[in-house]
């Protein structure tokens, strides 16, 4: 039995929406363990500049160095990369560009939750990746209509969510902790 870690991400929609309490709630009553947990927004400025981020070396074979020391100094740009670097798998895709310019829209709740078998139960807990498919019962099942607007993020992987938490949090913005509950969880 392998413990595990994954990271979810509540995204633009879900915070818009008022989903923060619900969708924390359903993983906390679970039973699985919070480790990580911070609300980030994209810059104004950085949003603005999107599409040329988009534009560089790693994600269109184009360096546009400028524009990384332009922006290297602001304090939020690691988190804004982080954004773009965290669906880098999909940039090929038509709906990359939407993508991005939706999940940099406004605040996003990052959380690295912990437990045996956590990143397979936590893809069941959100549903299918298309909201009308998705079963009653699951996230995205009860509180969404559309993949645009799925309102949650979750690790595919054990080995993706080791990379998005390392991607998204610092170190010593993770906790370590045994929850009182631990003994009534598991025998
Ligand atoms: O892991 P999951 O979020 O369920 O789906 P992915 O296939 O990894 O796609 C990531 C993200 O991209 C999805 O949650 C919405 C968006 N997306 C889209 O806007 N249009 C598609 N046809 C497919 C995915
Ligand atoms: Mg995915």
């Amino acid at each position: 039995e392998q413990v595990e870690e994954t990271y979810i991400m509540v995204k633009p929609d879900g915070v818009q929406r008022g989903l923060v309490g619900e969708i924390i709630s359903r993983f906390e009553k679970k039973g699985f363990k919070l480790t990580g947990l911070k609300l980030f927004q994209c810059p104004k400025d950085l949003a603005e500049v999107v599409e040329d981020v988009m534009n560089l070396e790693h994600y269109k074979g184009m360096l546009s160095p400028a524009m990384l020391l332009d922006n290297r100094q602001h304090n939020n740009f690691a988190n804004f990369i982080s954004l773009i670097e965290h669906y880098k798998d999909l940039k090929a895709k038509s709906f990359f560009p939407k993508l991005i310019k939706y999940i940099t829209s406004g605040p996003v709740v990052c959380m690295a939750w912990e437990g045996v078998g956590v990143v397979a139960s936590a893809r069941k807990l959100i549903g299918s990746t298309d909201p009308l498919q998705a079963d009653p019962g699951t996230i995205r099942g009860d509180l969404a209509v559309q993949t645009g607007r799925n309102v949650i993020h979750g690790s595919d992987s054990p080995e993706n969510g080791k990379r998005e938490i390392a991607l998204w949090f610092e170190e010593g913005e993770l906790c370590q902790w045994t929850p009182a509950q631990a003994p009534w969880l598991r025998e």
